[in-house]
């Protein structure tokens, strides 16, 4: 456990050190994003903003690093709200339920109109978390990516990690991948 936060800690502040990233997390209710996100605070209290209408989470970390969550599906009437934190997106970490078949389409729609809404910078990399692997009928991720149709993501650079948010396994490789993508993406902005 001990090792685990070492390499977790060493992972997300590689990513923040030079300058600020802002990390938007989200997903259908019941996905895993809060148990995700006690994880990174590494195991520490996560703070809540309900007052914009829906729940924001937001966690620093480690300095410089901002993840932004809240739960997305179904709520049309707050989806502009959302703009002020896509619009600063410099990564996108969306959870999914990997044992939920019956709404992975509903997943699948919310993704994509994520990442095809205007306020969402064009190429912001993707790092898709396929969680609850530990379930018996979990899908695995090959079938994730054609159920998602990830392959449509082109603009975007992307990658799927399987992962268990309650025992951390995962988490610290879907950290260190996002912080590969979101350095690269900057580097290409300047
Ligand atoms: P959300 O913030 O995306 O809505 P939560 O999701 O983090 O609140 O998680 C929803 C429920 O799923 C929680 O159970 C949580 O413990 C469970 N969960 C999260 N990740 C995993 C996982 O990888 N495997 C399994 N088996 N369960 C997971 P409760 O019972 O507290 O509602
Ligand atoms: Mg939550």
């Amino acid at each position: 456990m001990g090792l685990w936060l070492t390499k977790l800690y060493d992972a997300l502040s590689s990513f923040g050190e030079e300058d600020p990233s802002k990390i938007v997390m989200l997903g259908l209710d019941n996905a895993g994003k809060t148990t995700i996100l006690y994880k990174l605070k590494l195991n520490e209290v996560v703070s809540s903003i309900p007052t914009l209408g829906f729940n924001v989470e937001t966690v620093t970390p480690c300095k410089g690093v901002t993840f932004t969550v809240w739960d997305v599906g179904g709520q049309d009437r707050i989806r502009q709200l959302w703009r002020h934190y896509y619009s600063e997106a410099e990564g996108l970490m969306f959870v999914l339920d990997s044992s939920d078949r019956q709404r992975m389409s509903e997943a699948k729609e919310e993704l994509f109109g994520i990442v095809n809404s205007p306020d969402m910078p064009a190429s912001c990399p993707v790092v898709v978390i396929a969680n609850k692997m530990d379930m018996p009928n979990a899908m695995k991720p090959s079938e994730i990516i054609d159920a998602m149709d990830l392959r449509s993501l082109r603009s975007r650079k992307w990658h799927i990690q399987s992962c268990c948010a309650p025992t951390g396994e995962g988490v610290y490789e879907a950290v260190t991948e996002l912080g590969r993508l979101v350095k690269d993406y900057k580097n290409r902005q300047r």
